[in-house]
């Protein structure tokens, strides 16, 4: 019989902890949560698999503060570092979280080189550029998580102005994840009426859906607000899931995801949002769409925002080339 996929979810706090719930949840495999705290992992590990008699599901779960136990992992999502407090922007995180990356990636590299491994600590793109660079793992099977949850916070907006399930509204938020990414209005549809019909057919206004766009780029600073310490926590490891669960199950999903694009975007060899398949093979394809000319200027204009986070991790790691 085929043993179980093995799970390694690199940082255990808010989204490493939901992550663990959900991958035992959704039987996606067996789960190893790895930190650096001590305790941290194991008490939930073990408070999860507790769940699973109640729950009824079938996974180990196993903490760790040993980069050994993530040997052999099919699947590693990342999570290490610090989130953000209120008034702080995820590019205020870049010194911290890079020396994180730094250590994760070489205890990737060590144990788990065939993994598909999943980014979510920010500011993702410049961090999953360097994760890649330091675990040396190939372009296609390195990827960040921040399009589907951007899409998916569009699509809850979308969901609740319309009026209409979620399951019809579909959504593309691409480009860097920060203030310069970009909703596609054009390609965000309820089950195939993409918005701009939509305001002529009376559904809504141009005044409230140019407010959605922005309540969605500001969609992670509002739970930051609310939550007063922290970030969140479940929309983000649930998008990673879905992710996660594409290359598992070889789903050639196309999910908006930070992956390395060079040619595709007239881009050459770099890390930021854009539509992608991902199915066994990791990131299997880029999709190249075609982009209206005020679009082209926001992607580029949010490409420029991720290339100067690129270069001042560069600065602070000289060894990053
Ligand atoms: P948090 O609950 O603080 O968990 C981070 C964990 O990382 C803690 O348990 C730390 O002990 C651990 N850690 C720190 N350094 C190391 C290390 N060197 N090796 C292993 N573990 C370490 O944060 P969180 O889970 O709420 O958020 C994690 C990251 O995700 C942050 O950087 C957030 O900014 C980011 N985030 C990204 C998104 C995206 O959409 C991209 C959304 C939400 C949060």
């Amino acid at each position: 019989s085929m043993p179980r996929p093995k799970i390694a979810l690199i940082g255990a706090g808010q989204i490493g902890g939901t992550l663990a719930h959900l991958a035992a949840l959704k039987e996606l495999g067996d789960v190893v949560l790895f930190d650096i705290a001590e305790g941290t992992p194991q008490g939930k590990a073990l408070d999860i698999a507790e769940a699973g008699p109640a729950e009824g599901f079938d996974a180990r779960l196993k903490g760790t503060n040993d980069y050994a136990d993530i040997s052999g992992a099919d699947v590693c999502i990342v999570t290490a570092g610090v989130p953000r407090k209120p008034g702080m922007s995820r590019d205020d995180l870049l010194g911290i979280n890079l020396k994180v990356m730094k250590a994760v990636g070489e205890g990737i590299r060590v144990n788990a080189p065939d993994a598909f491994v999943i980014c979510i600590t920010n500011p993702l793109d410049a961090m999953v550029w360097a994760l890649r660079e330091y675990s040396g793992l190939p372009h296609n099977m390195v990827c960040g998580m921040a399009g589907v949850l951007d899409s998916a916070r569009f699509r809850h907006f979308l969901s609740v102005e319309f009026d209409v399930s979620m399951k019809d509204v579909t959504a593309f938020v691409l480009g860097g994840h920060g203030d310069t990414m970009v909703p596609l209005v054009r390609y965000s549809t309820v089950a195939g009426i993409p918005l701009p019909d939509l305001i002529e057919m009376g559904w809504t206004t141009q005044e409230k859906l140019d407010a959605i766009v922005q309540r969605t780029r500001d969609g992670g600073a509002e739970i930051v607000g609310l939550l007063g310490n922290g970030s969140a926590f479940y929309a983000p490891a649930t998008s990673a899931i879905e992710m996660a669960e594409a290359f598992l199950k070889d789903q050639k999903r196309l999910l908006p995801c930070a992956a390395h694009v060079d040619g595709a975007f007239g881009l050459k060899g770099m890390y930021v949002g854009v539509p992608t398949i991902i199915g066994a093979g990791g990131i299997e394809r880029v999709v190249d769409i075609r982009m209206a000319k005020n679009e082209q200027a926001m992607f580029d204009k949010s490409v420029e925002a991720v290339k100067g986070l690129v270069e001042a991790c560069r600065k602070i790691d000289g060894s990053l080339t």
